[in-house]
């Protein structure tokens, strides 16, 4: 059960993460993951393809989109800045109607302070605010940030990622940038942390942080994961991206019941059923334990 105030403020939506919360992937990478690349069309986001989808989910339960226009797979291409910014900026604007938190997959200063500028509620960086200019373009909006682990960089990082203690090693790196997020002024109401399953992490690495996860509950904020269709699955199924949307559910509850308050998924549908659950039996632990029933 979680202690104090549940509630966090994304640029004036709400959310309530004693409840499990999905947020659903909206990719606009040529090569993205699983889905393709198809909600961009020579270059631009494909506007109608990218409401119907992000409709879909939102009828499907999600509360939090999360919208990407850099890859971090392993050797993708980088992309310019202003690459980044027209994929991205025109899909925050069309976005707009859906009552959910819009949150933005980058790095990048220039579009940290375009994308509050657009109505964005979340930040997600999967390198915790590190480029250079990123902690100060956050400090100076309102908005919240997800502060990733990741060891190594997205084109290197599976090469040979070592610890000596997984959890600790990625406890004590989120420890250091929630301390640096306070010295430029972000105040602790605004992080959410995720240990980055996948990122500069073996199986037998992410395994453990799965199985330890509970222990970032120590650090006293938020924690959102992305387990959806990642490599892991694969190993451990033997399937392709495509058909690991069950493996990747059994994933999110076993997340859920050690903390994690946001799960970041492809797969809405199925994981807003299974987070219904997770909720249920919390619900009752919860009234027995403090007497009401
Ligand atoms: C290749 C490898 C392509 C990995 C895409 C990915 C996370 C994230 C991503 C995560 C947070 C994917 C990932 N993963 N942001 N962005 N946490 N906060 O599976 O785990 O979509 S990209």
């Amino acid at each position: 059960m979680k202690a104090g105030n549940t509630i966090m403020q994304f640029a004036g939506k709400q959310l309530d993460l004693a409840t499990p919360q999905v947020m659903g992937i909206l990719n606009l990478t040529p090569d993205s993951f699983s889905d393709g690349g198809e909600l961009l069309r020579s270059g631009s986001p494909d506007l109608t393809l990218v409401r119907q989808r992000a409709e879909a989910m939102v009828a499907a339960g999600a509360s939090m989109l999360d919208i990407g226009g850099e890859s971090t797979r392993p050797g993708a291409k980088a992309v310019s800045s202003q690459e980044e910014m027209d994929r991205v900026l025109p899909v925050l604007e069309a976005l707009q109607k859906f009552a959910v938190v819009l949150s933005v997959d980058t790095s990048n200063p220039e579009l940290i302070k375009a994308s509050a500028q657009y109505g964005a509620g979340l930040i997600n960086d999967v390198r915790a605010l590190e480029r250079t200019g990123a902690l100060e373009a956050l400090a100076a909006t309102s908005l919240p940030v997800c502060l990733m682990h990741m060891q190594g960089q997205p084109s290197t990082m599976q090469q040979e990622p070592v610890y000596t203690d997984v959890i600790a090693e990625v406890s004590q790196y989120l420890v250091q940038r929630v301390a640096a997020c306070e010295l430029a002024g972000i105040s602790r109401s605004r992080i959410l942390l995720d240990p980055g399953f996948g990122f500069g992490k073996t199986l037998q690495h992410n395994l453990q942080l799965l199985n330890s996860l509970e222990v970032l509950q120590t650090l006293q904020l938020p924690v959102l994961v992305g387990l959806s269709r990642k490599r892991m699955l694969g190993i451990i199924t033997g399937k392709a991206e495509k058909d690991r949307m069950v493996a990747g559910v059994a994933a999110a509850v076993i997340a859920v019941m050690k903390g994690a308050c946001i799960i970041r998924t492809h797969d809405v549908d199925a994981t807003v059923d299974a987070m219904k659950v997770c909720e249920q039996l919390a619900f009752t632990t919860r009234t027995i334990s403090t007497g009401v029933l």
